[in-house]
């Protein structure tokens, strides 16, 4: 289902760029993906590990909680469940937090989502995209390279983590980065749940 604008929202065209400090620069020397907090054995993917898992192309709505929104966008990733299965998670993990980049810590951009809404072809991490008006091309570094997390329609692009690092298994929810400034948990664009 797409194409629908949620209450408050405008239809752009273009891609706005929108996050906090620097653009997170790729060596993949250094890159790693980890899998932590509720798992049997923690783990850190490299990128060839992880572009090795099967890919995923959908066309995902975004909406921004600034109030754009962008329809169209067919992007080809990695399927939230594919890095869910290469873990063996502990009993009982319904949330997740996922990590990226931000201000020099690989670690410090957050954002919680319950992992049951991630399980469809709608949730991925993704590394390139098009649309009407571009053909196939890598995500910029200011989108996130060399992966970035597009979550559900269904959630404000927030919860959309650039320069992804890692996934933290939880058993109970926990507020990421705008969540504890005041940002919604559940950040249903439908709902217009913008603040908490
Ligand atoms: N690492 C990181 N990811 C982030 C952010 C950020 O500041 N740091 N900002 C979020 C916000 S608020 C939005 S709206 C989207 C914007 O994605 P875009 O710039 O690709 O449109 O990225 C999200 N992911
Ligand atoms: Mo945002």
């Amino acid at each position: 289902m797409g194409n629908i604008l949620p209450p408050g929202q405008f239809e752009t065209e273009s891609w706005p760029i929108l996050h906090q400090g620097d653009v997170c620069e790729f060596n993949e020397e250094t890159w790693d993906f980890k899998l932590f907090g509720e798992v049997k054995e923690e783990t850190a993917l490299s990128f060839s590990d992880v572009m090795k898992l099967p890919k995923t192309v959908s066309t995902i709505d975004m909406h921004c909680v600034t109030t754009w929104s962008k329809f169209g966008t067919t992007f080809e990733g990695i399927a939230m469940r594919e890095l869910v299965n290469a873990v063996e998670i502990n009993e009982g993990v319904k949330y997740i937090q996922i990590y990226g980049y931000y201000g020099g810590d690989r670690f410090g951009y957050s954002a919680n989502l319950p992992l049951e809404a991630l399980l469809g072809d709608d949730a991925l991490f993704v590394y390139r995209w098009k649309d009407h008006n571009h053909d196939w091309q890598d995500i910029t570094p200011k989108h996130g390279y060399p992966l970035r997390f597009i979550p559900p329609a269904s959630f404000y692009l927030w919860k959309g983590t650039k320069w992804a690092s890692g996934i933290r298994f939880m058993k109970e929810d926990k507020a990421g980065f705008w969540e504890e400034l005041g940002y919604s948990m559940t950040a249903n664009p439908f709902k217009e749940e913008r603040y908490r």
